[in-house]
């Protein structure tokens, strides 16, 4: 486990002077967060092999989440806003899976220093380093830790928010659950876990019909059909949906007393869960 922090401080819980100055919303997140254009599947020779976070990734993430995941920026957006209600002095917030660090630039705009660490995990080597950056730009007066781990294999501990964005559908099915309780054995009653997925559609006939609508989604964004069929190829068995009802019933299962989803855009959505 590698572990890095945004701006060099101690690995403890912050306890300096609150120098967070209020900024425009979301702000922090648009200026640090430019992209290349994503074209990795554009091209036409070959089996695109499988979905890897790499550096080519990395390179043009931001683009790509943009244009790949509908509702994406409100789900970051909003993020902040249920972190700050729930988050509680002297937690942590945990975003599993942070990549660029778009949520947890998000929450740092909506929580205070004083109230939280914030804590950003990935197993992504490149997607650190590049969030690392990110985030030194975008808050430099913002202690975050970043640590390198698979996120099944994490002792978390003393946690108030906890987020999930886009994430756990990359996770081995059979490992969601012990990893959700992990989360919850983490968290106090009233606590909450902010789960953002893409969702596998219930009866059939709806699945079909948001896929296409997210095929068109991404067509309106300017992705051809050649890039569309070669992502959709790469993410096979990579990515694995599941039911709305699923993630909710193995939420139940987790501990957690009630969830529910607060946001969906076609076929993905975000659930939050009350611990
Ligand atoms: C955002 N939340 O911008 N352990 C640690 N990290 C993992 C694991 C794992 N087992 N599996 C995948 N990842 C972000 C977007 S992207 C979603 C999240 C997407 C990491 C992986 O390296 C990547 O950075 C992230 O989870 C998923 O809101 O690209 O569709």
């Amino acid at each position: 486990m590698g572990l890095w922090l945004a701006r060099g401080h101690s690995f403890r819980t912050h306890k300096a002077v609150n120098c967070y100055a209020t900024r425009p919303f979301t702000a922090g997140i648009s200026t640090v967060m430019t992209s290349h254009r994503d074209t990795l599947y554009s091209n036409t020779l070959g089996d695109p092999g499988l979905f890897t976070f790499n550096s080519a990734v990395v390179n043009v993430f931001p683009d790509m989440i943009k244009r790949s995941v509908p509702g994406y920026g409100s789900v970051i957006a909003m993020t902040g806003l249920l972190a700050a209600r729930h988050a509680r002095p002297g937690t942590r917030i945990y975003d599993l899976g942070c990549s660029l660090g778009a949520s947890l630039l998000s929450c740092a705009e909506h929580t205070e220093t004083e109230h939280c660490e914030l804590v950003g995990l990935d197993n992504s080597n490149a997607m650190l380093r590049q969030c690392r950056a990110n985030l030194a730009e975008a808050i430099p007066q913002r202690t975050v830790t970043l640590i390198e781990a698979d996120i099944t294999s994490v002792d978390y501990q003393n946690a108030s928010v906890c987020i999930l964005n886009y994430t756990l559908q990359f996770v081995p099915i059979p490992q969601r659950l012990s990893l959700l309780r992990n989360l919850r054995a983490a968290l106090s009653p009233g606590d909450i876990l902010i789960l953002s997925e893409k969702l596998l559609l219930e009866p059939e006939a709806m699945d079909a019909l948001m896929v296409k609508l997210h095929h068109d989604f991404k067509r309106a964004q300017g992705y051809s059909d050649l890039e569309i069929a070669n992502k959709r190829q790469a993410l096979e068995n990579v990515l694995v949906p599941e039911t709305r009802d699923t993630h909710k019933a193995r939420l139940l299962e987790a501990g957690f007393s009630h969830a529910d989803v607060w946001f969906q855009c076609f076929n993905f959505a975000s659930l939050v869960a009350v611990a």
